[in-house]
């Protein structure tokens, strides 16, 4: 009970200090971010540690829970980390683990770290942003414990508080972040924490994570996913009807590299595919993912000749055809993988491609021998898919014609603004003839464009590109746009730095937001990740007190406002109308003006629950899309998703 831990504290516990100093002086640095994403940083900090003790093979079960008081604890039934002096630092190696900057990874002795990519800054960086932080090591029949405050200054050595099972192992953490650095907010979002660990559960086969939230009673979810990513395959496939039973799994090794598959064909004409090296998601792809690709279409391609599906004249299957309606998760666990690209979201290493090709090749050739009937289905969806493009085409010419959009009777419904300035330049698509008509009275007609448009867009969750391409519609915001479509399309052409959806704050204008942005994450998925796309937020209530008109946009602003009122200050208060309703003058001052308006830009921060919002609110089955309009429409916006 009361044995002590050696320690020396010598001078490298003062350049520990130094250390942690300088994550709390410049925090960015460190977690990217002090918004609400760095907050939710330092939850994956310290989920990865056990991640890595998952992987090493030593954990089963991890839990975190949401304090009532906003704190997280991560709970782990791993080894422990180890509590015997570190001979580098002269410390506990807990104590060197979250006090020394970029001390955690080291402490391995290799295996697959979590943190040899994107986060990995190290739980000291957690400490650091901490007002306290606490662990609590189960080992050897002892709970050792250590406590840290005001960013990371130890209370005391870490020191055994009581003594446990002889066999219990484990890790324990809790943190209490530090309102002064996360000014924004310190209030974390059980969604955002619950999408990722579900997440981490699919790609961590047999590995149980439970959240749980204190701060609502009863509220927690478990994850725990026998099958990894073939689970997670048929849940994205779950809105979008699979056009063959068999979920394709496979995995293999080669040189220490760990290779994972899962995919499935879907009625859809858009392809889901989603990548991960070690955990972390590979937006931008790279080798891991290429290799596979080359694969599916040079398998494909063999199968369809063999099996005499394509004839000798028949063009071979391109890499776009063999995507149509697919979902595929690639999943690889690299000891040392390389990151490069613009966001350092793309695996770089060379000799990764080979393995996942030829891992993925010979598993996926067998499948298709074995399963005829299933390969048929795949084959002839690709043939398909070969047959569409072709139509697409020539049906994209039409929306390419240079000097098209000075031509007012064919683009009669776009009102283009008279600048050609991008960087200055915007376009509102707004619901229904009558706001048009308003919105274009009251507009900048310098810099703002207006596009009106006629009730319901189609829905291209269940439309192939051909089809898309002839609705009217759909051509002309492609044409307003200057970027051009599919294999063409060129962000940089881009002719609106701000393209603006105007649409009632009710069910419709909600159904309308969700179609155009459907449109826009299958077609223009950079625009979206660009950050060029905003919805504009009309007012939801004008207060009227002497001659003051002031608009606020919800019911906790108009309480606000309201109180900041002097006393029997007479008001009047009122609703707003449609947008419809509104006059030039009103949608200008509410809506469109850009000193007083408010937009909510649409940011793409996780695909894969992106890609869940829509295929849930867009494919066949109406009974969930019913369902998620009316509970979740603000979720939706906040396409933050
Ligand atoms: C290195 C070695 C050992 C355990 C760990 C790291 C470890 C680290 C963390 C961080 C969070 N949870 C963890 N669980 C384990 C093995 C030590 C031994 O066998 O004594």
């Amino acid at each position: 009970m009361d044995e002590k831990i050696e320690t020396k504290y010598d001078s490298s516990a003062i350049q520990v200090l130094e250390g942690l100093e300088a994550v709390r002086k410049r925090p960015g640095m460190y977690i990217g971010t002090t918004s609400s994403r760095g907050l939710h940083h330092l939850v994956w900090e310290i989920v990865d540690n056990a991640i890595d003790e998952a992987l090493a093979g030593f954990c089963s079960h991890i839990e975190v829970i949401i304090g009532k008081d906003n704190t997280i604890t991560v709970k782990d039934d791993g080894r422990g980390i180890p509590v015997d002096v570190h001979p580098k630092t002269g410390l506990s190696t807990v104590e060197t683990v979250y006090t020394v900057l970029h001390a955690g990874g080291k402490f391995g002795g290799g295996g697959y770290k979590v943190s040899g990519g994107l986060h990995g800054v190290g739980a000291s960086v957690v400490n650091a942003l901490s007002i306290w932080l606490e662990v609590k090591v189960y080992k050897n029949g002892h709970v050792y414990y250590q406590k840290y405050v005001n960013g990371g200054h130890p209370q005391e050595p870490l020191h055994v508080i009581d003594d446990c099972d002889e066999d219990r192992t484990g890790t324990t953490v809790t943190f209490l972040p530090d309102p002064e650095i996360f000014t924004e907010t310190t209030v974390f979002d059980y969604e955002i924490l619950k999408n990722r660990l579900r997440e981490l559960a699919f790609l961590n086969r047999g590995l149980r994570i439970t959240l749980y939230d204190d701060r609502e009673a009863d509220k927690k979810d478990s994850f725990y996913y026998e099958g990894g990513i073939t689970e997670y395959v048929a849940l994205l496939n779950k809105n979008k009807n699979p056009i063959h039973p068999t979920i394709i799994d496979v995995s293999g090794e080669e040189n220490d590299i760990m290779v994972e598959v899962a995919l499935q064909y879907n009625e859809t004409y858009n392809a889901s595919i989603y990548s991960f090296v070690n955990n972390i998601t590979t937006p931008e792809g790279g080798t891991h993912e290429d290799g596979v690709k080359m694969a599916l279409t040079r398998i494909l391609n063999k199968y369809a000749q063999n099996s005499g599906m394509l004839k000798n004249n028949d063009n071979s299957l391109m890499g776009e055809d063999v995507k149509e309606g697919i979902t595929m998760i690639v999943s690889v666990k690299h000891p040392n993988p390389q990151f490069e690209g613009q966001t350092k979201t793309k695996l770089g290493n060379s000799e990764v491609r080979g393995i996942t090709n030829h891992i993925f090749a010979d598993a996926f050739e067998r499948f298709l021998m074995e399963h005829p009937e299933e390969a048929r289905v795949i084959v002839d969806k690709a043939m398909t898919a070969s047959r569409a493009r072709v139509a697409a085409k020539k049906a994209r010419e039409l929306t390419r014609r240079k000097g098209d959009l000075d031509v007012t009777n064919f683009y009669g419904k776009l009102s283009d603004c008279k600048s050609k300035d991008a960087e200055v330049s915007e376009i509102f698509l707004v619901e229904g003839d009558s706001a048009g008509g308003s919105a274009i009275k009251g507009r900048d007609s310098v810099t703002q464009a207006i596009l009106p448009l006629r009730g319901k867009i189609l829905n291209v969750e269940k439309a192939r590109l051909d089809r898309a391409l002839s609705n009217e519609e759909i051509r002309t915001i492609i044409t307003a746009f200057g970027t051009g479509i599919g294999e063409e399309f060129d962000l940089s052409k881009l002719r609106y730095n701000k393209i603006i959806i105007m649409t009632d704050a009710d069910v419709d204008g909600s159904h309308i937001r969700v179609l155009l942005l459907t449109l826009f994450y299958r077609f223009f998925k950079p625009i979206v990740e660009a950050g060029h796309v905003y919805a504009a937020q009309p007012p939801l209530f004008v207060i009227k007190h002497g001659k003051t008109i002031k608009y606020v946009l919800n019911e906790q602003e108009r309480d606000e406002y309201l109180q900041s009122l002097p006393q029997n200050t007479k008001y009047e208060i009122a609703r707003m109308k449609g947008l419809g309703e509104m006059d030039a003058e009103e949608l200008n001052e509410t809506t469109m003006d850009i000193h007083k308006r408010v937009l909510r830009q649409i940011t793409v921060e996780d695909a894969i629950a992106a890609d869940e919002v829509f295929s849930k609110l867009m494919g066949e089955e109406v009974e969930p899309r019913r369902e998620f309009i009316e509970t979740n429409a603000t979720y939706v916006e906040n396409l933050d998703v």
